[in-house]
């Protein structure tokens, strides 16, 4: 017998309590890019279109379009023993895969600019970055439990590259800058590389193996999201609009 993984409406009620947080979040940072004058908007921009797509792609998680189902069957093998097979249906939010192929390399953006990062390193960041979450998306769409791990490994190594770029290239070159921008860097970009790598640690026990139901993974998302976002992009333009008047980042 095939078994069901859906959410119910503990899970539903959480999509769209984050929807509200995003649309909220979302309409502060266009304020608050209103307030500085155009030259200084750059990270007020990026981080109010990373609330919006967030706001968009929970909207269609909520209201049950951006969601699709998965059959996943799981080989269980005994010695002395036939062979077991579990069947199991799983909700996948491929929503989340749409959103975070345009905010991830947003929110890479914004991190590069306040370091300094060059041009090349930056492509090289979101790149990687699109590949971790394509091959996210098809690992959370496969049908069999191998090449599901052989996806999530190809995301995993482009996730490592994204690291490498962040905190060995972009720290040093943050270095190079001013001690308030060092320090507010090794600080924020700290606290982004925690949470980012909780992402494929909920992935694994929720769309990978499956030990975990549908609503746990929906509000284990709902935190991390939360903080990578409007948390997130409040403390990086607080910080912004209060160093830039003592005028020492652009
Ligand atoms: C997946 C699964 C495959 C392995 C890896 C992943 C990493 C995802 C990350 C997501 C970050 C999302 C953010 C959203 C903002 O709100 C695709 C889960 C490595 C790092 C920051």
């Amino acid at each position: 017998t095939p078994i069901y993984q859906t959410a119910s409406a503990t899970g539903n009620r959480t999509l769209w309590v984050v929807f509200v947080i995003m649309l909220i979040s979302s309409l502060a940072f266009y304020i608050m890019a209103f307030r500085v004058p155009v030259q200084k908007r750059l990270f007020h921009i990026l981080t109010a279109f990373i609330t919006t797509f967030a706001t968009i792609s929970y909207y269609a998680m909520a209201v049950g379009d951006g969601v699709g189902k998965n059959k996943i069957t799981i080989k269980h093998t005994q010695k002395h023993f036939p062979d077991t097979y579990d069947v199991i249906y799983r909700e996948v939010y491929w929503a989340r895969y749409v959103d975070w192929s345009v905010t991830t390399p947003l929110l890479l953006l914004d991190l590069c600019f306040l370091a300094g990062v060059n041009g090349a390193s930056i492509l090289v960041a979101i790149v990687a970055d699109i590949i971790m979450i394509l091959t996210g998306l098809f690992a959370a769409f496969t049908v069999d439990e191998s090449p599901k791990w052989g996806w999530y490994a190809m995301a995993c190594i482009a996730y490592l590259v994204i690291i490498y770029q962040l905190a060995i290239n972009g720290r040093q070159t943050a270095m190079q800058k001013d001690n308030k921008t060092a320090t507010f860097f090794a600080a924020i970009g700290g606290f982004t590389l925690v949470l980012w790598t909780v992402y494929p640690i909920i992935w694994g026990i929720a769309d990978g193996s499956r030990n975990i139901n549908v609503d746990s993974e929906i509000i284990a998302y709902a935190v991390l999201d939360i903080l990578a976002k409007p948390v997130f992009g409040f403390w990086l333009l607080f910080t912004h609009d209060a160093m830039s008047n003592s005028a020492s980042i652009d």
